[in-house]
């Protein structure tokens, strides 16, 4: 029975809503594992913390996960719920302990893209990571004042790291009235060279988590001189730290996310981290080791031009990949059939697994394309 301060509207409705998405959107992991059982037999601030954690996935039907966590301990606190999603959407069976290892020790070794076909040496590769820190509300249920002290305390970070060799570089800052703010055209730009993210309100999965709020207060970027390594400030995690490149030397591209990761972490408060989960992210499909490394490759014949991305999408998944548009998340092919392709898994392996993952998988649709 719903306590009598709750209104019938709000949770039965809600109920219901989930019962019609579980039906209607069988993809939706929320809908498919929402307990109405366990949901009444939380207490009131339980019951409000999990609309808000689950107001994503109801708002937007469509949604893969249709969770973002609003704290770190929000992954405890609701595990009845969000375990059997984290279980299904990483590939972890029930019988399986959940446990995250790191291990970065390939950035050492040869992973070479053009070991696959010389003319993979121009290709478009990105490797980041999303880190939150401990001490604040994850991006969901931050204030507008908590995005400006996150903001000021990462600024304090990067002029620290304004004059390191490696990783000099500039903070453009989004906040209105910032010393450090970007102008509009400067900020498209790096728009348009995908070194930014663009504004958050045109992501209705987000705009429901309560992400997106406050934009653009308290948001901005980090580029290095050399424009290969780059810290988003402010989306959907606390940062998003990467290193982005034109070439065909993975390993090199992994060795220097991590070189600046080690760099910056030393000058920041510490990241939320489990044993369980590893970092802690906003959305379950990031928990782990929080990474995502993708590289573009042109398949005009596995996506026939550019047209379609089902063949190429079912053939990336026997490799363990993702496959999405050039244009990132919720993006068609782009000109010649260029594709986004990424590892899927981000629990239960190590940034070296996901790493090799990535070199295999090239390979393998590299070779299916050629021979198609
Ligand atoms: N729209 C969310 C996103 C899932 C994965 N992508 C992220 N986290 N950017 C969903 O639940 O479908």
């Amino acid at each position: 029975m719903n306590s009598p301060s709750e209104s019938t509207h709000g949770s039965e409705g809600k109920k219901a809503q989930i019962r019609a998405i579980r039906f209607a959107h069988p993809g939706n992991l929320m809908a498919r594992y929402f307990s109405e059982d366990y949901f009444n037999s939380l207490d009131e601030s339980k019951r409000a913390r999990m609309w808000q954690i689950i107001k994503t996935g109801i708002e937007n039907p469509d949604s893969q996960m249709g969770a973002y966590a609003q704290s770190s301990g929000d992954y405890e606190d609701f595990e009845p719920l969000l375990e059997p999603m984290i279980r299904d959407y990483h590939n972890i069976p029930r019988d399986q302990e959940i446990e995250q290892k790191h291990d970065w020790s390939a950035t050492t070794s040869n992973c070479n893209l053009e070991d696959i076909d010389p003319v993979l040496n121009g290709v478009s590769m990105r490797v980041r990571v999303g880190r939150n820190l401990a001490a604040f509300p994850l991006p969901g249920a931050m204030t507008k004042a908590h995005r400006l002290e996150f903001e000021v305390l990462m600024i304090k970070a990067f002029t620290a790291l304004q004059g390191d060799s490696q990783f000099g570089g500039t903070y453009f800052s989004l906040t209105p009235g910032s010393s450090h703010v970007i102008d509009a055209d400067a900020y498209q730009r790096r728009v348009a060279a995908h070194q930014m993210f663009k504004d958050m309100g045109g992501d209705p999965y987000l705009v429901s988590a309560g992400i997106s709020s406050d934009w653009p207060f308290g948001r901005g970027m980090y580029v290095s001189s050399s424009e290969d390594f780059i810290v988003w400030v402010g989306e959907e995690d606390h940062l998003r730290i990467m290193s982005m490149r034109q070439g065909g030397d993975l390993a090199a591209l992994f060795g220097r996310l991590h070189d600046g990761l080690e760099k910056f972490a030393k000058l920041i408060p510490p990241f939320a981290h489990s044993s369980r989960y590893g970092y802690v992210t906003s959305c379950p499909t990031n928990l782990g080791t929080a990474m995502r490394a993708s590289l573009h490759l042109p398949l005009p014949k596995l996506t026939e031009g550019g047209s379609h991305l089902e063949r190429a999408t079912k053939a990336a998944l026997d490799f363990g990949l993702s496959v999405r548009g050039a244009g990132g998340e919720h993006s068609d092919a782009g000109q010649g059939g260029l594709v986004d392709i990424s590892p899927r898994a981000r629990l239960g392996v190590t940034e070296t697994e996901i790493m090799q993952c990535l070199y295999k998988g090239t390979a393998a649709l590299w070779s299916l394309e050629k021979t198609s």
